[in-house]
């Protein structure tokens, strides 16, 4: 019996970790954001697939939330004596993922390029990019239209979001290992994981196809809410839900993904809202990841919550 989680970087990336702690190795694919996926200093970089692969592997570094761990940045000091840009900082062991990933993309999909890199790295789990089309998330904000990690990283998410775009999205396909892991007829859930609904989910949810294979599901389809206590677990999603006028809290988290979802799992310091949440069941638990063992513990109590919601 397969699941398939949907994931962005940091948030995905630990649940994906728990959930690669309890499932056989063949039974789960983690279908990882690409729009924030972009081409710099010539290189074609890949946040989110690269937090996931690194978290996955154990090498990833755990304080930062993107990167390796005992990372040295020799290239990126270089490259600021030389004047170059460096706003994006490329650790030294980091770019030979961007290097190789770049050159093999000339005559490889990202989906083979990823699948390579997670066995070379010994993971056993399937990782697959959502589309190897161009997916690029675009953020209209108060300073105008930004590509994504303009505003992420070097305008530190600083601008006021009004709108995210995907420019060419309708021309896109997803890719054919997250098609067919949706299509997987012993597929027992779908896990949305504690990324950001806007940044990481929403492009996901824009791929043409996917919200229909979403809709028709005939599996719970669960999501554990990123937002505790009216806060973000780490990045901006409470700032743009603020931003985008919804309600700050699991309930608006659970109003953004509307009939898709089953279930949604929210943190014990919000047990109080539980009763204002229309729509999903709910499963109260301690959803803060900060060790192994807790992610282990988040990714057993969803599995077991979509056991009850498929029983009922
Ligand atoms: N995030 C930052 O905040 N600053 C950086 O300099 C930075 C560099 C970087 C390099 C490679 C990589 O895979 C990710 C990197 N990130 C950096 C993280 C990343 O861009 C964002 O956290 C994600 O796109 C959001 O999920």
């Amino acid at each position: 019996m397969s699941v398939l989680a949907l994931a962005g970087g940091v948030g995905g990336a630990k649940l994906a970790e728990g959930l690669a702690a309890i499932i056989p190795p063949g039974e789960l694919t983690v279908a990882v954001n690409t729009g924030d996926d972009f081409e710099h200093l010539g290189l074609r970089i890949s946040p989110d697939i690269d937090t996931v692969t690194y978290t996955l592997a154990g090498l990833n570094n755990q304080e930062q939330g993107w990167g390796l761990e005992g990372e040295t940045w020799n290239f990126i000091a270089a490259l600021e004596r030389l004047g170059g840009e460096t706003w994006f900082r490329l650790g030294d062991r980091d770019l030979a993922t961007h290097i190789e990933r770049t050159q093999r993309l000339k005559s490889e999909t990202l989906s083979a390029v990823t699948a390579d890199f997670a066995k070379r790295l010994g993971i056993r789990q399937a990782i697959v990019p959502v589309t190897d089309d161009p997916l690029r998330t675009m953020v209209q904000t108060d300073q105008g239209l930004l590509a994504f990690q303009d505003y992420f990283v070097r305008l530190r998410c600083a601008p006021r979001v009004d709108r995210l775009e995907f420019p060419g999205v309708e021309a896109m396909k997803p890719s054919a290992g997250f098609a067919a892991a949706l299509a997987d007829a012993n597929l027992r859930a779908i896990v949305i994981c504690p990324s950001n609904p806007f940044l990481s989910i929403l492009p996901i949810l824009s791929l043409p196809g996917i919200r229909d294979a979403l809709e028709g599901r005939r599996v719970p389809l669960l999501a554990v809410s990123p937002i505790i206590g009216g806060q973000a677990v780490k990045g901006p999603a409470a700032k743009i839900m603020q931003e985008l006028g919804l309600n700050v809290s699991s309930a608006g988290v659970a109003g953004f993904y509307g009939a898709l979802l089953d279930g949604l799992m929210i943190d014990e310091t919000d047990r109080a809202l539980a009763p204002e949440i229309a729509g999903p069941a709910i499963h109260v638990g301690d959803t803060m990841m900060r060790d192994a063992g807790d992610r282990r513990r988040v990714a057993t109590e969803v599995l077991a919550f979509a056991e009850r919601i498929s029983r009922s």
